[in-house]
């Protein structure tokens, strides 16, 4: 276990930061590869990799060539306790605060504790909050536990206060990958009004706009995924929209 919080320390900047969410299922060499050449070029500041459901057994092949390729920081953003590989450089810690189920808000932790003691992971502990975005998302599913409300805004507030009260280190609020509606500029501006740790957003940021509009209302670091796997190219504007701030 990492006990320097060098990530964290990245993550914590002031200026608004870009990371491009990998499934592992929907990559093949060659796009990790292209991916590698945007984030040598400066245009990407993480890779997060993960899913809520992996069928096919890659993920330690892309860490191994994201760190043959490039030196931006790999950070596992893991469904579940299988996806725990010591050769990334940090491990989002997720407690889904936004649920009530007991086992992805503290039963796996207690799994992947000893595993996370003896590697060199830089250990982050994330509130990991899902908002309902008009349709039901893998990660709701799979973690049996209801997102807060679209425009429960209230909610979204006293939940990430009190994450922050625990002593987690950042708030991600999840729209959930491929969302119809990615988190509104009105939840976000009003829990970034209310915590002093990084806010990241993602689910459902596919153009440069909506990227641009997260950020403006609060976002410190704008996650992407699903836009990328079909189109890297937008990769380009994205990442000029968020370092525009
Ligand atoms: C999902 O926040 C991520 O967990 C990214 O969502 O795939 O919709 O970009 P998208």
């Amino acid at each position: 276990m990492h006990l320097n919080p060098i990530i964290y320390d990245g993550l914590k900047q002031k200026r608004k930061q870009f990371a491009v969410l990998i499934d592992p299922d929907k990559y093949d060499a060659s796009h990790i590869s292209v991916l590698s050449e945007y984030a040598n070029n400066g245009l990407i500041d993480y890779f997060f990799i993960g899913g809520s459901l992996l069928t096919e057994d890659h993920l330690d092949k892309w860490i191994d060539l994201l760190k043959a390729n490039t030196r931006t920081p790999v950070v596992l953003f893991p469904g579940n306790t299988l996806q725990i590989c010591p050769k990334a450089d940090a491990i989002l810690f997720l407690s889904l605060i936004s649920g009530r189920n007991a086992e992805m808000l503290i039963g796996k932790h207690v799994i992947a504790a000893p595993y996370l003691k003896s590697s060199s992971l830089e250990i982050i502990p994330t509130g990991y909050m899902l908002i309902d975005s008009g349709k039901q998302t893998a990660a709701s599913y799979m973690s049996s536990s209801q997102p807060i409300p679209y425009d429960k805004h209230d909610i979204a507030v006293c939940t990430a206060m009190a994450g922050e009260m625990l002593g987690l280190k950042l708030i991600y609020m999840d729209a959930g990958s491929g969302a119809l509606n990615p988190v509104s500029e009105m939840m976000i501006k009003q829990v970034k009004s209310n915590i002093s740790i990084p806010l990241i957003i993602g689910g459902g940021i596919n153009t440069a706009e909506k990227a641009q509009k997260a950020c403006g209302a609060g976002a410190d670091i704008i996650v992407v995924g699903n836009a990328i796997e079909k189109k890297p190219e937008v990769i380009a504007s994205i990442s000029s929209s968020i370092k525009s701030f």
